[in-house]
């Protein structure tokens, strides 16, 4: 019988009987009141009942004097659909509201993992889009444009792919504007993006933010694919990752999608409740379609703690039976990061910058040049001060925000 394993945190006092609060979650979120019930519906009733696979020593008192332990429960997959909404109301529905208890991790069969393709280009279908494979890519986001036209939004989209961008996102605060309407933004993107790689030999790509109400986005998204964007940005927390799902599994979208963590802060940001960052971030975004996973890194103006952030790079990435989610740590992202950046997430990452890019005392042109100097350096293990003496726009943004330290 295939069973989905559930790793919860409980967080409790000292006295409190774990044993038996494993047990009521294992009864109580599959058969209910099983022992009470005859002998016939026992039995019939036995494939159906979760069961309390570990439980850990409690550890150290969290800060409150209260402790912590690890419980595990077995859930029997034929009592859910094959789908992540009925998984959470089952494993997380009603026990999410049951006291301090945090959903760390799941483990879903590997038959159950057949209903979860994960994402459809991931890290190596990105790569091949791009034609680079040899460093972490570099991505821009459009900033202060709420209230601009489309004048603005296409001078701004040419300056920052001058920089050497391979990625320009939308800020994920732009919606549809009569301004910057959807599918102006991708027609008119589209062909500054042309003249830009003619230009350079450069190729840039633009992830258009998909949003709107949740019915009409798969329409807007196959719009957007038949326009020929190039990728959607989607504000996944806001929506639900099953509505991300929809729009990865649907051919008439072909187009990689790019998970912005939004609102998710919400559901991780509690040492005692909601998600841990690494699964709802890095493990569902990945089985749920995201072929980029945006998240705050460990040193920048929206901070994670590094644990965290490398839990949720490491679940992006590990080998597993679905492609690779590209993980992009960001907020507050400048070149000074650059070293430690690389030497914290390697070359499977997208180095993402807003303010960083554009902030530059030479603009964003100056700011995306000095991120692709400083990347070249470490890859090639040149020093950095060399690199900034024969850089100037290098040299603007070290001189500007400094380094952080490795
Ligand atoms: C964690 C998401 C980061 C993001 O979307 C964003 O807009 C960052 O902007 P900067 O780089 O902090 O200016």
């Amino acid at each position: 019988m295939s069973e989905l394993l559930a790793t919860y945190v409980l967080t409790h006092r000292e006295d409190e009987q774990i044993n038996r609060k494993a047990e009521q979650i294992a009864l109580g979120l599959t058969v209910g009141s099983w022992t009470d019930l005859p002998q016939l519906k026992k039995e019939q009733l036995q494939k159906h009942k979760g069961r309390v696979e570990k439980i850990s020593e409690k550890v150290a008192p969290a800060e409150n004097g209260l402790y912590q332990s690890v419980v595990t429960i077995a859930y029997p997959e034929v009592n859910f659909s094959a789908d992540l909404p009925a998984v959470f109301t089952t494993i997380f529905g009603k026990l999410s509201l049951d006291g301090k208890v945090k959903l760390v991790d799941i483990e879903f069969s590997e038959g159950f993992k057949k209903s979860l393709p994960g994402p459809v280009f991931g890290i190596d279908g990105i790569r091949k889009k791009l034609d680079v494979f040899d460093r972490p890519l570099l991505m821009s986001i459009f900033k202060g444009v709420i209230g601009r036209d489309m004048a603005d939004l296409k001078e701004q989209l040419r300056l920052q792919a001058l920089g050497g961008v391979d990625f320009i996102k939308d800020d994920e605060i732009l919606f549809e504007s009569p301004l910057a309407p959807f599918e102006e933004r991708i027609k008119e993107g589209k062909q500054i993006l042309k003249e830009t790689y003619e230009e350079t030999g450069h190729r840039t790509l633009y992830a258009v933010n998909l949003t709107g109400r949740t019915f009409d986005l798969k329409d807007r998204a196959r719009k957007a694919a038949e326009l020929g964007a190039d990728a959607l940005l989607f504000n996944v927390f806001a929506y639900g990752l099953d509505v991300m799902q929809s729009l990865a599994e649907d051919p008439d979208i072909p187009l990689p999608i790019m998970a912005h963590p939004a609102v998710s802060g919400a559901l991780t940001s509690s040492s005692e409740y909601g998600f841990s960052h690494s699964l709802l971030l890095g493990k569902l975004n990945r089985y749920a379609g995201a072929d980029l996973s945006l998240f705050p890194s460990p040193y920048g103006s929206v901070a994670l703690p590094k644990k965290d952030a490398l839990g949720i790079y490491e679940a992006c990435v590990k080998e597993d039976t679905v492609q690779k989610t590209f993980p992009v740590p960001s907020a507050g992202i400048h070149p000074g990061m650059v070293p430690v950046l690389i030497k914290d997430f390697g070359l499977d990452h997208v180095i993402n910058a807003g303010g960083g890019i554009h902030g530059h005392p030479r603009g964003a042109i100056g700011g995306g040049k000095a991120f692709r100097s400083i990347i070249d350096a470490v890859i090639r293990e040149e020093s950095i001060e060399d690199k900034a003496a024969s850089c100037q726009d290098l040299k603007a943004a070290l001189d500007l925000w400094g380094r952080v330290a490795e």
